[in-house]
């Protein structure tokens, strides 16, 4: 017998159905929260039969557990971790884990894809062309590799990963991956996959006009309330206001918090574990514990929403060295050039006392202390028509 915990999002599921393509009913499979993992770990050690191969994926265990699984290992060895994180690569020392986080060649691996060559290498799985699409396109959406390469499919895939039910999504892919030679969406997927893109379009630019600003900690953090589409909505808005270290968003009804990091300076596991939680460097959870509420919901409950830049500007663009003009909630102007090699910013046309390296420090400084935000082309040219005015 063979029993996989494994997480419990596409990357995770991937490998759940890659299992049971390889070992049919011969492999229980159990998605976990990051949270979850090491209960579950506890159940296996305590109550499976010894002889079960133990798969880990896409998840790792605590330090406790760590040790535990290496003394069952010892006796058994029957246990294979096979993981992506950064944050798990300490767990490579040990004879059962295996944590890549990009080949040779720099290509970022996922869970899906590094269980994928086990499997195939191990010969317990035939690879096919559909499985290899199928396994490419999980890999691109777990590293966001979809984005750049504006692969729509991998998106698609995720969508479709959340509007059906684990249970739902593993049959239909282990369907269609033993029938089909190519891996696709069928007609109806497609209509549906359209609709459900819109939508989470349209849920993303109304959390971008509720997301307030705080300063919690040592970093400067975006708080939002949102039930659903995490990574998007986290990677959306981490993009759109990159002067915060961090996004959270808060379940309410689920008593959680997600965080969600852009940044390679912030590890928001970090951040997750001062609230008992935990996770990876740049998307971790825990539970709205009492002092997290107060931090989150209760301290930052009358702030007004951040302004999002303007976009489709001519005139009055980023990063021109003739300068760029701000403004925010109070009617502040700022207006950010460059002077002699460094960034300085004038505020109501009073020059203030810090410059800057680069304009997206001087950028940044903006953001963090006056949540200012870019204003329209229109009120920029009236800016210029005043100035020049002043000046006959
Ligand atoms: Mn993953």
């Amino acid at each position: 017998m063979y029993k996989l915990l494994s997480h419990n999002d596409l990357d995770g599921v991937g490998c759940g159905i890659l299992a049971k393509l390889a070992f049919d009913k011969d492999v229980k499979v159990r998605y976990n929260s990051i949270a979850s993992l090491n209960r579950e770990i506890e159940y296996f050690l305590e109550n499976d039969s010894p002889d079960t191969f133990l798969f880990i994926t896409d998840l790792s265990p605590n330090e406790e557990n760590e040790k535990r699984l290496t003394s069952h290992y010892a006796e058994h060895e029957n246990i294979q971790l096979i993981d992506h994180h950064k944050t798990a690569l300490h767990l490579n020392e040990q004879d059962w884990g295996y944590v890549l986080v990009e080949d040779e060649d720099g290509k970022l691996a996922s869970a899906t894809s590094l269980f994928y060559e086990y499997l195939v290498s191990n010969k317990y799985l035939n690879p096919t062309k559909a499985i290899s699409e199928f396994v490419e396109l999980v890999r691109q959406y777990d590293t966001w590799e979809w984005e750049k390469n504006e692969n729509q499919k991998a998106h698609s895939l995720n969508s479709l990963f959340f509007l059906v039910s684990i249970d739902e999504f593993e049959e239909m892919m282990i369907e269609r991956l033993k029938s089909s030679d190519h891996f696709d969406f069928d007609e109806f997927e497609k209509r549906l996959l359209n609709m459900e893109e819109d939508k989470i379009e349209r849920y993303i630019n109304r959390k971008k006009r509720e997301i307030v600003q705080a300063k919690i900690g040592k970093h400067y953090v975006g708080i939002v309330y949102a039930e659903s589409y995490h990574s998007e909505l986290g990677n959306e808005l981490g993009k759109e206001f990159a002067h915060l270290d961090y996004i959270a968003m808060l379940s309410l009804g689920g008593k959680r918090i997600s965080f969600r990091t852009i940044h390679d300076h912030v590890d928001v596991s970090e951040v997750a574990g001062t609230y008992g939680g935990g996770g990876h460097q740049k998307a971790s959870g825990s539970s709205l514990t009492e002092k997290a509420f107060k931090q989150f919901v209760t301290d930052t409950f009358n702030l007004e929403p951040l302004h999002a830049d303007a976009k489709r500007n001519r005139y009055n663009i980023k990063e021109t060295s003739f300068g760029t003009l701000y403004q925010n909630r109070r009617d502040d102007l700022f207006f950010l050039y460059q002077k002699n090699g460094k960034w300085h910013i004038k505020q109501n046309k009073k020059k203030l006392s810090d410059s800057f390296i680069s304009f997206a420090e001087g950028e940044k400084f903006l953001k963090r202390n006056f949540e200012a935000w870019l204003v329209k082309d229109e009120f920029f040219v009236e800016y210029l028509i005043n100035e020049v005015k002043k000046k006959e």
